[in-house]
């Protein structure tokens, strides 16, 4: 059954890894689709491809930086003016650099902040009150193993990721009476450019990560979201962990090299 056919989803971060999958699995479902990140070039080709493959879709883009409230607020609500959106993907996030508290670089710090926290925020906050008044709605927060479980030198992406967990129980309860469903989709180890973003464009350093085991997919995430929205109306699916089969906790990787 196909229970999400011709509804609306916003994704961000859609120009790469999770978000770019989930934008190929939605359309492979019939959902229309926002597609929403910074870097536009990609945004386009990733449009063309998928109108492409799907031509009677109605698909839009956003080249946007989640960081700035001004410009989330006014964008999406001209959007909303004209078509409500029923899905939101609230998936753009960053890890950037891997070192200890004691000497963590405060750029990166506020990055991580200002994305995964901040941007989240902004984004809920202008998408959610349509949603209440229309009584309906799905939104999916991407959260991380890492907010389940502080590894060393994750200090402050594991805070940003264990506040999105906080922040999805939060929607949970301040909707609880509405037709609003919300999911936090805790993923492990998965190889998308995650990792070079992290290591600030070391490719070589990022490759390691995922050596010696099978990570997750961006294509395993998106089949899971797909999974959760499907879910019946009466259904809400509210927290998913979700582990390569080599990874049991960050401790605990099997890789062999
Ligand atoms: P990628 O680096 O491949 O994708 C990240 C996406 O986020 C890109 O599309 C990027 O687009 C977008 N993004 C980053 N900053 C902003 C911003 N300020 N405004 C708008 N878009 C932004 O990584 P993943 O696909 O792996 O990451 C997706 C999410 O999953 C993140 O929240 C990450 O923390 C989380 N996660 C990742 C795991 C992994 O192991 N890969 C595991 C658990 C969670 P652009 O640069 O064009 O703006
Ligand atoms: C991203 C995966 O392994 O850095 O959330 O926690 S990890």
């Amino acid at each position: 059954t196909n229970r999400i056919a011709n509804k609306t989803a916003l994704i961000t971060g859609a120009t790469s890894g999770f978000g770019k999958a989930t934008a190929h699995a939605l359309a492979q479902m019939n959902v229309n689709l926002i597609l929403l990140g910074r870097r536009s070039e990609r945004l386009q080709e990733l449009q063309q491809t998928l109108s492409n493959l799907h031509p009677k879709l109605h698909l839009r883009t956003l080249a946007l930086d989640i960081k700035k409230y001004d410009g989330v607020k006014t964008e999406l609500e001209a959007i909303m003016a004209k078509t409500p959106i029923d899905i939101l993907i609230n998936n753009a996030g960053l890890a950037s650099g891997l070192s200890s508290i004691v000497d963590g670089d405060l750029d990166d710090w506020e990055q991580m902040i200002d994305t995964n926290l901040k941007g989240l925020l902004y984004v809920s906050r202008t998408i959610l009150p349509q949603m209440k008044q229309r009584n309906q709605g799905h939104v999916i927060n991407i959260g991380s193993m890492a907010g389940n479980t502080t590894y060393p030198n994750g200090n402050v992406y594991c805070a940003t990721k264990a506040a999105v967990h906080t922040l999805g129980q939060a929607m949970n309860i301040d909707l609880t009476g509405t037709g609003i469903r919300v999911c936090t989709l805790a993923p492990g180890a998965a190889n998308t450019e995650f990792s070079e973003v992290r290591f600030h464009g070391d490719k070589l350093k990022a490759d390691k990560v995922y050596q010696g085991f099978q990570p997750l997919l961006a294509e395993d995430i998106a089949e899971m979201i797909v999974y959760v929205l499907n879910a019946p109306a009466h259904v809400n699916i509210q927290k998913v962990d979700m582990m390569p089969t080599a990874q049991r906790t960050p401790y605990h990787l099997h890789q062999e090299i």
